[in-house]
């Protein structure tokens, strides 16, 4: 670790402990500046009059103020102001200038490769300034009991080595620091040692882009017995930090802004009241987007792999994506019945144990969705008049997945759902994996058969029972599930044929006997064999 920059935060804790209170420390720093306006310096003010005070600043002063004289200058009986120096030049005119009463120091533009923080001069510094140089490395320690309550390190191209050569935590001993600025800088480590010791510290880390956000989340989790947070976030909105792997919410996102690690805080509030409890859904943010009411956050709920039997109910508000993959569900009703669904774009219910897609009809999400995933599950049919119209091709690009099932096929499947299939492929990427219920043994089937598996006793080759069709219902043909209808239809046309020619036969012969009645006088044979019939003497 680098020793460096613990052996500041020490300093700086160390400090902290001194000063009863520091809103007061950081009033009487401002004041000096305020005086500092009016051109001439009369003599010193016997009690300063304290006029605004910039809560949060330490004694600062722009660059106009430069002395122009020496390189530094007190500016006020007990402020001290520096401008453009390197070690030795510093050395040589605060050796002057600084007076036992002197409490305010600014150095702005130092050009310095090891600043040690523990020479005397510093001891009884309240305000401390390192600003807008490039300081090689911070080392040494704080005095114990310094009186710091406002360190500002802001911009001095430091980074996290060159803070803590030789001591561990170089903010320990800085009891009573408030104000801690080192923002634009190339930290990469958070003064976690600022928020151990129970104290309410501002912080300015703006501009540093790698600091990892896990220190910040834990930064802003301690809290007082008073559950108000002890470390404020000055700049908040320019803070950002980096997400690491483990860290990895944000999947395409490295460096976030941390109002991204309050939402997510919040989130997991509302993650934890999805209902069954106890599920343990992971609830990120998936994206910001941009609405009339403002930026909201959309959220992805994870629920795959959980034992559900149902739909879980109560997602956080502005879902857009839920995976329960894995699961034991059978039934898609809550996707139109739960009004925290209402927002969802991306539905992933892949194996799960779903045998039908009805209850989505006409609901929010048809309309919605961008991403329907069903792979795997029991869908005996696709019902494809539920996503009528959906997979037209102006709009949103809509993505459908089917994949896995296993369809009860017949004719019907092959007019109409495979050229459903072929003309949406573009849609239905894995549309070559529906497949038809399983060629083979009809109980080995997803299913079974039960009257069979019942009477197996009693059929004794029941096994060799087997399933009319199997594989891809796009590589159906009209010959394997529609061949039977057709001999039915051609059987009826031979059956009327031959009707017809027995009837005409019939006429033929009825007409030839009599034919020969009248011209010979009897009866060809059979009609002289058939008995007479009662009708026989009418015709007579
Ligand atoms: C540090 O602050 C405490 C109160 O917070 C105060 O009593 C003490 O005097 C301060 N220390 C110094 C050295 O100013
Ligand atoms: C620290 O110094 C920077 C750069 O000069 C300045 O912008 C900032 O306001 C100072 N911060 C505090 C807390 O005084
Ligand atoms: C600080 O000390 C100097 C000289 O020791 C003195 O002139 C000045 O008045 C003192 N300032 C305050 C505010 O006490
Ligand atoms: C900072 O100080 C160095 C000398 O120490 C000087 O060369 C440089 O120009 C200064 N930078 C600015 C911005 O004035
Ligand atoms: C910042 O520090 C690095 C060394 O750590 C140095 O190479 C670089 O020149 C410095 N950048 C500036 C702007 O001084
Ligand atoms: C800041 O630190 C990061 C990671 O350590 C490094 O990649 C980057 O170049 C540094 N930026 C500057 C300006 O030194
Ligand atoms: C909690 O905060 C309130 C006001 O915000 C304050 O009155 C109270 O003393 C605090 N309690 C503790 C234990 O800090
Ligand atoms: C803090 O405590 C108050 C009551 O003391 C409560 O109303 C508030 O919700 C709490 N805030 C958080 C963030 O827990
Ligand atoms: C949110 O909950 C997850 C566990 O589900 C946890 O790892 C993460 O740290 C939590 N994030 C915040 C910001 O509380
Ligand atoms: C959810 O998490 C809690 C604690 O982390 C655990 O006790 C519980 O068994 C988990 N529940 C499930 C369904 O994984
Ligand atoms: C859904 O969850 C499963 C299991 O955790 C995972 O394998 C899959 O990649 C997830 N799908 C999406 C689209 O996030
Ligand atoms: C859920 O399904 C798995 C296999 O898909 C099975 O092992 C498990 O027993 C089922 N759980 C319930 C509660 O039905």
């Amino acid at each position: 670790m680098c020793s460096c920059q613990m052996a500041l935060w020490c300093l700086a804790a160390y400090l902290a402990c001194h000063v009863p209170c520091i809103e007061m420390r950081v009033d009487d720093l401002e004041q000096p500046a305020v005086k500092y306006n009016e051109p001439p310096a009369p003599p010193p003010v016997p009690a300063p009059p304290r006029p605004e005070l910039k809560h949060g600043k330490c004694y600062h002063m722009p660059r106009e103020r430069c002395p122009t004289t020496a390189k530094c200058a007190r500016t006020d009986p007990a402020s001290v102001f520096c401008c453009d120096v390197d070690s030795f030049r510093l050395k040589e005119a605060l050796a002057i200038v600084m007076m036992p009463n002197t409490t305010n120091l600014h150095v702005l533009n130092a050009s310095i490769e090891e600043l040690d923080v523990s020479q005397a001069v510093f001891r009884r510094l309240a305000s401390m300034a390192f600003t807008d140089g490039n300081i090689g490395k911070i080392v040494g320690q704080f005095p114990k009991y310094s009186p710091i309550a406002c360190l500002n390190i802001s911009n001095n191209n430091l980074t996290t080595a060159k803070l803590q050569p030789s001591i561990q935590r170089p903010f320990a001993y800085l009891f009573n620091l408030t104000v801690l600025d080192a923002s634009a800088n190339n930290l990469t480590e958070f003064p976690l040692s600022l928020v151990q010791s129970n104290r309410k510290i501002s912080v300015d880390l703006s501009g540093n882009n790698y600091l990892p956000c896990k220190h910040f989340q834990k930064a802003m989790e301690a809290n007082n017995n008073n559950n108000s947070s002890l470390v404020t976030f000055l700049n908040y909105k320019n803070t950002y930090c980096a997400l690491d792997l483990v860290f990895n919410w944000f999947k395409d996102v490295k460096i976030v802004q941390i109002d991204h690690l309050r939402i997510q805080t919040e989130l997991n509030v509302s993650c934890r009241n999805i209902t069954p409890a106890g599920i343990n859904c992971t609830c990120v943010p998936e994206r910001l987007e941009l609405l009339s009411a403002g930026v909201t956050n959309l959220v992805a709920v994870d629920c795959s792999r959980r034992h559900l039997a149902q739909l879980p109910a109560n997602l956080p508000p502005n879902t857009v994506k839920l995976n329960v993959s894995y699961n034991n569900i059978t039934s898609l009703q809550a996707v139109s019945d739960d009004p925290s669904y209402e927002h969802l774009r991306q539905l992933i219910v892949d194996y799960n144990d779903i045998d039908n897609i009805v209850e989505l009809e006409g609901s929010k999400f048809i309309d919605n969705f961008m991403y329907f995933s069903i792979s795997h599950n029991k869908l005996k049919t696709i019902h494809t008049y539920v996503l009528s119209n959906k997979f037209d091709t102006t709009g949103i690009f809509t993505a459908f997945s089917i994949g896995g099932n296993y369809i009860h096929c017949d004719c019907n499947t092959e007019k109409v759902l495979k050229p459903w299939l072929l003309e949406n492929s573009r849609n239905i990427p894995d549309y070559r994996a529906l497949q038809c219920a399983h060629g083979g043994p009809v109980v080995e089937l997803r299913e079974g058969d039960p009257w069979l598996l019942e009477n197996s006793r009693n059929i004794p080759d029941y096994r060799a029972l087997q399933c009319a069709h199997g594989g891809p219902v796009v590589e159906l043909r009209e010959g394997d599930v529609c061949h039977a209808p057709r001999d039915w239809t051609d059987y009826i046309y031979y059956i009327i044929a031959l009707e017809a020619l027995v009837l005409a036969l019939l006429v033929a012969k009825v007409s030839y006997d009599y034919w020969v009645f009248k011209s010979a006088g009897y009866l060809p044979w059979p009609a002289n064999k058939m008995p007479r019939l009662p009708c026989d003497w009418l015709c007579e």
